[in-house]
């Protein structure tokens, strides 16, 4: 099996962790984690970016020398990655010895290329960034576009390197690796970036000392990107000869290695144009894929130390669990594009998804097999028709996350393996099993209730990756050991299954107990996040409206109503877990709509003649759930699913994309 080694960058220590470097390694994490469950050797590195005059400043102005403050920082982040599971197999610091005699051999390899000169330069440098900026780059007063501070302007003796030979090369590689870059719309950036011509770079500094000495020329220190980005093989412990540095051979030299970074898409140029133009010039292998991933904001608001926003992810899991952090954070932001931290989102993501959705199915299961089978898992040789349908249903998650995992789309996984999730829980709508406890029917309930269980196996090995510590305790629930993957045995669930039958259920603790509304404000207040702004007076916001344009509206039929008025209808989001035909209508089906209460509620809609009944499951539609319940044709309905239009044009009111079941509308 083809070798894996991914890499987080290196972080700047000049600051602590926060949120954002905790998605960049989390991210890492479940994509290592997954090629282990699919047998694959791995290797995860992440660690610290130690050097430059951001960090010698930043330790000056605290009055401290650049070692002892690197040496000082270096255990938040160890502690943060450690608790949050994240299980790298190395941490490499630039400041360590293994790193720099080898940096200083790659650049010596770049030198004895006759890719470096040395010059003298005069230009704008970001600190913030740790790089010169192209003068069209800037804003007015040369302020640095991403720190919005001025730029200082630099001039010195350094070493070049000839970056613009590389253009047409690079150019060629990527015509040639057209995944290089993911995503797509970054590979293009990066480019049509080179193709716009590439200026040498100057890969040394003489007005500061905190660096690696450039070999043979110590005045000099070198570029501390050019540093940080040979950690990559450094770490590996090369460059090396074959057979001298058995991981470098492995997991770097092996053209078999799949070698991906996961970069923020602030760092993608200098991973996707820089770094392979530095191994070209020192005659290394590159790097198989640069992942760039999107820029995570914090409740709407970029983070930053001024506002009050900047989010240290240890507390954070320890009041939500660290499981459920990750999960959320793989969920809410579709891998590549930019996405927001929110902590409403992330209580309605638990309650909808993981409270009513995963627990919940276990929750529904397990009291049937305590109570009916003294705990013993049946075996299910008699599949039926929904049986079947389950089992398959199983499959396609499997092949479908498996995929996405493959093409670095966790979010999409996770939203294949949650529609298992839904389906088995529809399931279980559809056989009702309490009805078969009751009426003592043991053959049905025996197949309902390992059809579901066979489906959590299925679910805690393909959410493992994202839920390591909830998956082991799922797995124990229906007697399952914890995964331990191992290399050249994939455990993905493709097929066979997992046996289950003969094993025994242990209930234990709810895995995910629900969020009611008084431990949302608890936690939130723990986390010292502001309570929403309170409304303005109800009925003040739309008087000021009509005040502008009082000519332009005339008074609808039936007159206004209140804003109270509006007010009092309880608009929100429900999935439709099932639906069925009402006999004797040809107009109402029976739905049943998760609306994130502890059961799912009966509503009847007059949509037959519109919709066939499988084409309502899984949909997101808007539901009035304070309307009073009245009785048709026997059945109790209570609430109201929105439609709008009729004839041809009549279409159910929905929501695109995850948004939780029981969101208010507004
Ligand atoms: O750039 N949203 O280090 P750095 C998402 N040392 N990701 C974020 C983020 C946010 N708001 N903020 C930070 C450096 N990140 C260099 C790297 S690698 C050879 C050298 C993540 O501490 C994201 O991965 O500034 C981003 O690329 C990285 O942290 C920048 O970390």
């Amino acid at each position: 099996m083809k070798p894996f080694y991914i890499t987080t960058p290196i972080y700047y220590v000049n600051d602590r962790p926060h949120i954002g470097h905790a998605y960049s390694t989390i991210a890492t994490d479940v994509l290592t984690r997954f090629a282990k469950v699919r047998g694959r050797p791995t290797r995860f590195l992440t660690g610290l970016d130690e050097h430059g005059l951001k960090i010698e400043r930043r330790a000056r102005e605290l009055g401290k020398e650049p070692q002892a403050f690197v040496d000082e920082m270096a255990t938040p982040f160890q502690e943060a990655w450690k608790a949050l599971n994240c299980q790298h197999d190395d941490f490499i610091r630039t400041t360590e010895p293994r790193h720099k005699e080898r940096a200083q051999a790659i650049f010596q390899r770049m030198v004895e290329a006759g890719d470096v000169y040395e010059g003298e330069y005069e230009d704008w440098y970001c600190v913030g960034c740790e790089s010169f900026k192209l003068e069209r780059e800037l804003l007015e007063g040369n302020v640095c576009p991403d720190h919005k501070k001025p730029c200082e302007r630099i001039k010195e003796k350094s070493y070049f390197f000839r970056l613009s030979k590389y253009g047409p090369k690079l150019l060629e590689f990527y015509e040639a690796h057209p995944h290089f870059v993911a995503p797509q719309g970054r590979y293009n950036e990066v480019k049509s970036f080179v193709a716009e011509g590439l200026r040498d770079l100057s890969i040394s500094r003489t007005s500061f000392k905190w660096g690696i000495p450039v070999p043979g020329a110590p005045e000099h220190v070198m570029y501390v990107w050019l540093d940080a980005l040979t950690n990559y093989v450094t770490a590996l412990g090369g460059p090396a000869e074959p057979g001298e540095a058995p991981l470098y051979d492995r997991f770097w030299a092996n053209p078999e290695s799949q070698v991906v970074h996961i970069v923020g898409k602030d760092i993608l140029r200098f991973h996707a144009v820089y770094w392979p133009a530095f191994l070209m010039s020192a005659g290394l292998r590159l790097p198989s894929q640069i992942q760039a991933h999107g820029w995570l904001t914090i409740n709407g608001e970029k983070m930053s130390k001024s506002l009050g926003n900047f989010l240290p992810p240890v507390p954070l899991a320890e009041a939500v669990g660290v499981d459920v952090l990750r999960y959320y954070l793989m969920r809410e932001v579709g891998f590549g594009y930019d996405g927001d931290f929110s902590h409403k989102n992330l209580v309605a993501r638990y309650n909808g998804e993981l409270a009513n959705g995963l627990g919940n199915l276990l929750n529904r299961i397990l009291p049937f097999v305590e109570k009916h089978f003294g705990g013993v898992i049946q075996p299910l040789d008699e599949p039926g028709e929904l049986e079947i349908e389950l089992r398959e249903a199983a499959r396609k998650a499997a092949f479908e996350a498996n995929r996405h995992l493959e093409e670095v789309l966790p979010h999409r996984a996770l939203d294949a393996i949650w529609e298992l999730v839904a389906f088995a829980n529809r399931y279980v709508d559809r056989t009702e099993p309490w009805k078969l406890s009751k009426n003592g029917d043991e053959r049905a309930l025996a197949r309902c209730t390992t059809a579901i269980i066979e489906a959590l196996a299925a679910v805690s090995v393909m959410a493992w990756p994202f839920m390591p510590g909830k998956c082991d305790l799922l797995r124990a629930q229906i007697g399952l050991p914890p995964l331990e993957p191992e290399e050249g045995a994939c455990m993905w669930p493709f097929e066979p299954r997992e046996t289950v039958a003969g094993k025994k259920v242990v209930k234990g603790e709810a895995l995910f107990p629900r969020i009611d509304a008084k431990a949302e404000a608890a936690l939130l207040e723990k986390l010292g996040v502001k309570p929403a702004e309170p409304a303005a007076p109800k009925d003040e916001a739309p008087k000021a409206k009509l005040a502008d344009e009082p000519s332009k509206l005339a008074e609808p039929e039936g007159g206004y109503i209140t804003f109270d008025d509006f007010a009092k209808v309880d608009l929100r989001l429900g999935l439709v877990l099932s639906a069925e035909p009402v006999p004797k209508s040809d107009k109402l089906l029976r739905l049943k709509v998760d609306l994130g209460e502890a059961e799912p509620r009966q509503i009847l809609a007059g949509i037959r003649q519109r919709y066939a009944p499988e084409a309502m499951v899984g949909r997101r539609v808007v539901v009035v759930a304070n309307l009073a319940p009245r009785k048709l044709l026997g059945f109790t309905s209570q609430g109201m699913v929105l439609a709008v239009g009729d004839g041809d044009a009549f279409s159910v009111l929905g929501v695109e994309g995850e948004i939780a079941p029981g969101s208010r509308v507004s």
